[in-house]
């Protein structure tokens, strides 16, 4: 009898396993106090009864702890009465490919270990995310619900079988649950060649035509290596830093101009590639780069909306798009074209599911490097590049030269983010609440040539289910159209960082191709000048700037 095999193992509460934007995310040795993965684990299980017989994925980045962690929670996944697991041989799986099981399997939830563009490593972060059975990341009120159950917990159920060997795909059984290690590449590739026309982007590869993907050592290394090298016919050279390391090769997952320096250099100069990109720890971020030339995720959303007649999977119609508050307004102006709904929603993917779920749109985007459609419930790495490429084959047109266009078309919203890491949580805390006590009397003050028309506290009621979600960020707008919008992020682990989000339009083409940073600098002189950021922080300059 297996029943014996499950133990019941006492437990005290940790106060602090309240999830963030993405998940519960902390240092590795966070994780490695004695309880603290299983306590979450158990309030899962505890709070979400149809796991009990149901079909679970699980999966994670690869990153250090990965496998301990996937170890623990098989054991506990048998002890709790699931039925089935399907694990990523390794214990591999990106966000979007868990998203992509849950929904194929019809699993009732998933597990992603991962803390997803935080750098890893013992002296780095771990994460855990909870997604639902629609294959999205749990809402609000789930994840509520899994800290209000961690802070009374006393036990978990934990099984003492022996976990099958993770490196080898087949079907185990540990006491009654089966375990089922599979590829975690060939389902998330299939779907890939359902949406995108790989006959086309395998054409446009051999007429010299270059690329570079970089994987950062994360978890599309695998994924990237099968579609561009396998199905695409890409020589394996272009795949740069494709074997998933549990540090990352000691570099920082995020795909962006700093973090990404080695891979933006290689798209300088008169010899550079014609089209790049990069994805981050956990596979669901994307950065597109041309020809000495970025996409903004701003742009790549509207650009990828505009686009969506010329792509296999897109051509019968789309229904609307959605940005997190924060993107630029770029989409709006394609939807609107378009004649389709645009949705603004605070910053986190999982505002996007009932928005996707009830089809009221096909397409949504963040400003943080994260792209994505209905094909999944969460943004997709890979996906937003083979997007690009696909439009790119169909086209024969540059990257430089479709952004030319469209902004031609609809216009150019400059964007720019600028982040202050690691500051005073206190300090961090108070410069957002002295702008929300000033925020009444904004209004009509005057700037050089920037004059404030409106400023809010972002508050957002979801369509679908009313919930509302206040607190969202401060917005201030000018009568230019201009915005400056203020948040923490709530997706660090030292300290707290402070994001300023700058945005303007520009619709004259002869004024569309200057330096991004030059022409955002009135903005940002008032963004610091409402906030007050260099005296209250004593930074200087922003330490990332997108
Ligand atoms: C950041 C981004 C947000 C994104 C989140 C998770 O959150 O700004 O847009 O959804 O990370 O992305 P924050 O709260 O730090 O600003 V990922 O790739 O970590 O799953
Ligand atoms: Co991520």
């Amino acid at each position: 009898m297996s029943e014996a095999n499950i133990q019941l193992v006492p437990t005290t509460p940790f106060d602090d396993q309240r999830a963030g934007t993405s998940g519960l995310r902390k240092p590795v040795r966070v994780f490695q106090q004695p309880h603290y993965l299983e306590n979450f684990v158990q309030a899962i299980f505890n709070t979400r009864p149809e796991l009990k017989d149901g079909l679970l994925i699980l999966g994670g980045d690869g990153r250090f702890h990965n496998d301990v962690a996937i170890g623990i929670i098989l054991r506990m996944a048998a002890a709790s009465g699931v039925a089935r697991v399907i694990v990523g041989q390794h214990g591999f799986l990106s966000t979007p490919a868990v998203s992509h099981l849950i929904r194929k399997h019809h699993a009732q939830g998933g597990i992603i270990l991962s803390a997803s563009h935080n750098p890893g490593g013992p002296n780095g972060d771990f994460g855990i995310k909870f997604n639902t059975a629609n294959g999205g990341p749990a809402p609000e009120a789930v994840t509520e619900a899994f800290f209000n159950e961690t802070r009374k917990i006393r036990a978990f159920l934990i099984h003492a079988g022996d976990v099958p060997e993770i490196g080898r795909t087949g079907e185990f059984m540990l006491g009654d649950m089966r375990v089922d290690i599979v590829d975690p590449v060939s389902d998330y590739a299939d779907l890939m060649q359902h949406l995108f026309d790989f006959d086309a982007m395998r054409k446009l590869l051999a007429s010299g035509f270059q690329i570079r993907f970089d994987a950062m050592h994360a978890i599309t290394g695998p994924y990237a290596r099968h579609i561009f090298t396998d199905l695409l016919g890409a020589p394996a050279e272009w795949i740069m830093n494709s074997t998933p390391l549990p540090d990352f090769g000691g570099g920082h997952p995020d795909p962006n101009l700093k973090h990404a320096a080695s891979l933006v250099a290689l798209t300088q100069g008169e010899n550079g590639v014609d089209f790049a990109a990069a994805s981050d720890g956990d596979g669901d971020r994307n950065m597109i780069l041309g020809k000495r030339c970025f996409v903004t995720p701003s742009d790549s959303l509207a650009v990828i909306a505009a686009h969506a007649a010329m792509i296999p999977g897109y051509r019968n119609g789309i229904h609307g798009v959605a940005r997190s508050m924060p993107t630029s307004q770029a989409a709006d102006r394609v939807a609107e074209r378009l004649g389709i709904a645009h949705y603004e929603t605070p910053t986190g993917w999982k505002f996007f599911g009932n928005l996707l779920d009830h089809q009221r749109i096909t397409f949504c985007g963040e400003e943080s490097f994260g792209t994505g459609s209905d094909h999944v419930r969460e943004k997709d790495g890979l996906w937003a590049v083979l997007f690009w490429l696909n439009i790119l084959a169909g086209s024969r047109q540059s990257v430089s030269d479709i952004l030319a266009a469209h902004w031609r078309e609809y216009g150019r919203n400059y964007y720019t983010r600028h982040d202050y890491e690691g500051i005073d949580s206190g300090i961090a805390t108070q410069l957002v609440e002295t702008l929300r006590g000033q925020l009444d009397g904004l209004r009509g003050q005057r700037f050089g040539d920037h004059t404030i028309a409106w400023a809010d506290d972002f508050s957002y009621t979801d369509p679908i289910d009313a919930s509302v979600s206040a607190h969202q960020g401060i917005r201030i707008g000018f009568e230019d159209g201009s915005r400056i919008v203020y948040r923490l992020s709530g997706t660090g682990t030292q300290g707290a960082t402070l994001r300023v989000y700058l945005e303007s339009f520009e619709p004259d083409p002869a004024r569309q191709q200057l330096d991004t940073q030059h022409v955002m600098q009135a903005l940002v002189d008032i963004a610091d000048r409402l906030a007050d950021i260099r005296s209250r922080t004593g930074r200087d300059a922003p330490d990332i700037i997108t």
